[in-house]
């Protein structure tokens, strides 16, 4: 038979196939979580993003031990910025641009330590590294063509920030067919009712777009 895992979510519980089922961790980079990156240049308090950090790393060592996919994203731009669309580097009143230098490196520029993903969250080899443009994980990448190379159906997304980048990948990736479930303590905003109101719009409706869970239950119903 093939093994099922019971999540307690809202709006309802789910059953899903692990070999099936991807981890999804979304920019989980210096450049959003610490100061000097690209979040703080955009004028937010990035300490509001480390809450996320322990629970995306409980939920990541159980998919982990559990044989799930995992998957992590990064937000960033080739050095030449030639994939960094001149409305996105023009937009707002930022203290520091797109590719300009920071304290850690170039703002939002691979190869750059903000670039990196937090310590606590590293991957390891052979876990795909999804590096987009855009904010949605799917937007000129080859997310699509890993998940389906591997028959996945159901993915567990987590990350930051909550209404940008995992919105808009759950967006997409439920137009896409597959069954998302967010959860919730390990994403985090710098805008914390968006952050409610972001999960709140996931589950409304009977699960418009999808289901939002716990790490702690997520972690259990792995086991
Ligand atoms: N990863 C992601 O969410 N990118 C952003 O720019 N988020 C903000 O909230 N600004």
């Amino acid at each position: 038979a093939t093994p099922t895992v019971h999540l307690e979510a809202e709006p309802s519980a789910l059953a899903f196939d692990p070999a099936a089922t991807a981890l999804v961790i979304i920019d989980m980079q210096r450049d959003f979580l610490e100061p000097g990156g690209f979040g703080e240049s955009l004028g937010n308090d990035v300490s509001r993003l480390a809450a996320a950090i322990e629970p995306a790393a409980s939920l990541l060592d159980a998919a982990r031990r559990a044989g799930l996919l995992v998957i992590h994203t990064r937000e960033g731009h080739r050095p030449d910025l030639s994939d960094a669309p001149p409305a996105k580097i023009a937009r707002g009143a930022p203290s520091a641009r797109i590719g300009d230098p920071g304290p850690m490196g170039r703002i939002l520029i691979r190869g750059e330590p903000g670039h990196d993903i937090v310590p606590a969250l590293r991957p390891l080899p052979g876990e795909p590294v999804i590096d987009k443009p855009g904010k949605g994980a799917f937007y000129a990448t080859d997310l699509a063509g890993i998940l389906s190379a591997r028959r996945i159906d159901t993915l567990l997304v987590c990350g930051v920030t909550t209404e940008v980048c995992v919105h808009t990948t759950v967006r997409e990736a439920n137009d896409r067919g597959y069954r998302c479930v967010v959860i919730a303590d390990a994403c985090a905003s710098y805008i914390p009712a968006f952050h409610e109101a972001g999960l709140a719009m996931i589950k409304a409706q009977g699960g418009i777009f999808g289901w939002v869970s716990q790490s702690a239950q997520a972690v259990s119903a792995l086991g």
